[in-house]
Order: C-alpha cells, then sequence, then structure tokens
C-alpha cells in the first residue's frame, strides 16, 4: 500500500528574479518610427519620457573643412534625473564616429573610438570640446564652410535622438592624429 507521498515540491530554489526584468525597458514604445504603426489614434504615453527630452547642446560648432575628416563639439546637457548616453551619431555629409583622445604608447596623444558611447550624468553636463570627446566626421562628401550650419544627429541609447546645428567656424587646432587601426594617423588638417 502506498502512504500516500504527496510531497510538496520544495519551493526554496524558487526566487523572485522576475522583478529585475521589469526595470530595463521603461519605455513601452520604441519610439524610432514616429509614422510607421498603424494605430497612431491617441499617443496618450505622457509618462515615458525619451532621454532625448532632457539633453540639450550649447556651443555647437563644426570645424571647416574642405575634405576629408572634420569633427564637430558642444556641450552636452542633461536636465533629467538619469544617465543620457550617446551611442552614435548621423550626418549628411559623412560618416561619424564618437572619439575620445587618449595617450598611445609613444606618449604621443592620438584620438580613438569611444567605447561604450558619451554618457551625459544625470544633472550634469558632458562637453565635447578640441583635444576631448569630438563627434568626428570621417570622410567628408562636401566642404563643410566657415558661415554655414550643418546638422549632427546623436543618437541616444533608448533610441531617441536629438538633432545639433553646429555652425562651422575656422579652427587652428584640433590637429589630433587619428589612431584606429590606420597605423600613424592622419593629421585633420593643414596648417596655414
Ligand atoms: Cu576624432
Amino acid at each position: 500500500m502506498s502512504a500516500r507521498t504527496t510531497r510538496r515540491a520544495p519551493l526554496l530554489g524558487v526566487t523572485v528574479t522576475l522583478a529585475l526584468l521589469a526595470v530595463a525597458g521603461c519605455s513601452g514604445t520604441p519610439s524610432g518610427t514616429p509614422s510607421g504603426t498603424a494605430s497612431s489614434g491617441s499617443s496618450s504615453g505622457a509618462s515615458s519620457s525619451a532621454a532625448a527630452d532632457h539633453l540639450t547642446a550649447t556651443d555647437p560648432w563644426i570645424k571647416a573643412a574642405e575634405s576629408g575628416m572634420t569633427a564637430a563639439f558642444a556641450v552636452l546637457h542633461n536636465d533629467g534625473d538619469q544617465d543620457v548616453t550617446v551611442v552614435g551619431a548621423t550626418s549628411d555629409l559623412s560618416p561619424v564616429e564618437l572619439h575620445e583622445m587618449a595617450t598611445d604608447d609613444s606618449g604621443a596623444m592620438v584620438m580613438r573610438q569611444k567605447e561604450g558611447g558619451l554618457t551625459i550624468p544625470a544633472g550634469g553636463e558632458h562637453a565635447l570640446e578640441p583635444g576631448g570627446d569630438h563627434l568626428m566626421l570621417m570622410e567628408l562628401s562636401a566642404p563643410v564652410q566657415a558661415g554655414a550650419e550643418y546638422d549632427v544627429t546623436l543618437e541616444l541609447s533608448d533610441g531617441s535622438t536629438l538633432v545639433v546645428t553646429a555652425p562651422a567656424r575656422t579652427f587652428a587646432g584640433a590637429k589630433e592624429s587619428y589612431d584606429d587601426g590606420h597605423g600613424e594617423g592622419h593629421d585633420m588638417s593643414h596648417d596655414g
């Protein structure tokens, strides 16, 4: 005869790890496609704020250049309560990379791609400036002319974007060499 072995499965190991998952995706809908979705009736998602809503750029400018590479700068301000990370950038003029300055083996300052993007701390700011982090336009398809304005679009980690309109100006500095496997690196400009 069986002595009723209705054992309860020991639930000790089953912990509540589900709560962590809920935190990750705060914005319910990806905001990348503004006009794509069929249900475009009422956009009542007031609670989900995009990172771009908290980001502003002051003093943007781009270095005038005839061809080749050039760089764009600005001071990025984050008025939100969460860090904002710029993970990429685009331009009609050129492929764009996020760069930082670093010291190479020989002690020279070189620029290279910034791993992990540019983080603007909550309530803080991050300056893109000659000699520091910058947006690198890798190969201009047209000249960047002093006095004209050029758009660079920042891509944020949550998929939102911020368009920065940068006036071009001549600038003699920012001639850092570029170290990204190209070997010796090129000058961003020729001196006058
Ligand atoms: Cu660069």
